[in-house]
């Protein structure tokens, strides 16, 4: 499946800091042996990797689909890795060595690869912040009255710093053929899920990650090789990455259906529950406030900082409104700079509790101008009433993958200063 020759002619063709890339696996510089001794380090508070204070507990709760982020806890725009939220289908991490691992790129190729982690990391890399958040986030859970906490509502996105290389540059390596109009990439776990990419998206902004904030991917994370698939359904970011197919027309793998249209065309379409124009994959804008949010309780009167977060797979963050009035007025809260693109934005408004009840919400608005509708306004335009949301129609499996739901969500602070989910009051 290798093609040395040609594969070392391109790349001695971009550059000669690449030459010699492809023939063969490079010998990574002899680092630190784990377990290996620490000559010379005094033993007070040597810890040789780093642990969080006792005092701090904040941790992944289980839903019934994955394992869900602690967004009530979140400072700053980056989760944790080891907070990161999880979603691989009740399968475990396989436990690959990074020196046994593959990538095979083949297909509609003029020169199919196959590359090592070693070679990949040879590679000019780039590190961008990207949330990856599950179709399934707020699609059914935040709905049902059993969501007490953000945890529960939208703890099925995350955001971190990624590292790898631009799947573009690969694309370009193994030489696109004019027939190929899409890739499919799959898993190495058992599952060996598979996601078919437009290959326009493939050229513009996927990475082939194997970093994750500042030390390799978690292998719940995919370790050691995923795509990140920039503000796209977090179920094509495919984990564990270890083979691209140049195609011409999307696999309608089992994941997929439901979320393609038959035809497999992808794009953009009418959403009769969204009553838009949604894309099939870019995630809608979306915001929360993280605090004070439900099952929190706030001590007393008085002032506090309200945060929260938004994001949206259409690109930047543009504002975010916030109301402590019920809706009947909006004040802009200043948003975390640099604002970057199809990632978490943290939002912060100050605020006087003046100990009566009050009803918390925020909304986004995003690069393109798309504003995040409340439920009422939603239900408006498709002509529901709020029953509609709690009936079997919309639990239904057809319909809980839904990832256009994006609604404004309210938090109802209650005179004892305790915390509420006020999605139906
Ligand atoms: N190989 C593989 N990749 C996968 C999955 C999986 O089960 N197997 N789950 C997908 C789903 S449904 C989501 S939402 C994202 C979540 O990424 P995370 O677990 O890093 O948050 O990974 C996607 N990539
Ligand atoms: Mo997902």
């Amino acid at each position: 499946m290798r093609s040395k020759q040609s594969g070392r002619r391109r790349f001695l063709k971009e550059g000669a800091a690449l030459a010699g890339l492809a023939l063969g696996a490079i010998r990574p510089a002899s680092g630190q042996e784990p377990g290996s001794e620490q000559p010379g380090v005094s033993s007070g508070g040597f810890r040789a990797y780093g642990e969080r204070s006792r005092f701090v507990t904040s941790v992944r709760t289980l839903d019934p689909s994955g394992q869900l982020s602690p967004l009530q806890d979140s400072l700053g725009i980056i989760t944790p890795s080891g907070l990161h939220n999880v979603q691989s289908r009740g399968y475990d991490p396989p436990d690959i060595d990074p020196r046994q691992h593959r990538l095979l790129i083949h297909g509609l190729v003029d020169r199919p690869l196959t590359f090592t982690l070693a070679e990949l990391k040879r590679l000019p890399s780039v590190s961008r912040i990207h949330f990856i958040e599950c179709s399934g986030n707020t699609g059914r859970t935040a709905l049902e009255e059993k969501a007490a906490t953000i945890q529960q509502t939208h703890g099925k996105t995350s955001c971190s710093e990624w590292t790898g290389v631009l799947l573009s540059l690969l694309l370009r390596e193994v030489g696109v053929q004019k027939g190929a109009s899409w890739l499919v990439a799959e898993g190495a776990e058992k599952g060996n899920r598979t996601e078919s990419i437009p290959l326009e998206k493939a050229m513009d902004d996927v990475l082939m990650a194997y970093g994750q904030n500042g030390e390799p991917l978690r292998p719940e994370q995919g370790y050691p090789l995923r795509l990140v698939v920039a503000g796209w359904n977090g179920g094509i970011n495919v984990k564990w990455l270890r083979r691209i197919t140049l195609v011409d027309q999307p696999a309608m793998s089992k994941q997929e259906v439901g979320t393609l249209v038959p035809d497999g065309k992808g794009g953009w379409r009418f959403d009769s529950a969204m009553a838009q124009k949604v894309h099939y994959a870019e995630m809608p804008p979306k915001s929360v406030i993280t605090f004070p949010s439900g099952g929190q309780k706030l001590p007393s009167r008085g002032f506090y900082e309200i945060t929260g977060l938004a994001w949206s797979g259409w690109g930047a963050i543009r504002t975010v409104e916030v109301s402590t009035d019920g809706g009947r007025t909006w004040k802009d809260a200043p948003l975390q700079e640099p604002v970057h693109r199809k990632a978490h934005t943290r939002f912060r408004f100050a605020w006087n509790w003046n100990g009566e009840e009050a009803l918390l919400q925020s909304r986004c608005t995003d690069e393109r101008g798309n504003v995040q509708p409340t439920l009422a306004e939603l239900s408006k335009a498709m002509g529901v009433n709020s029953d509609y949301w709690q009936s079997d129609y919309w639990k239904s499996t057809a319909t809980s993958e839904r990832y256009g739901l994006n609604a404004v969500q309210p938090w109802k602070v209650a005179r004892d200063g305790g915390v509420q989910n006020a999605m139906f009051s």
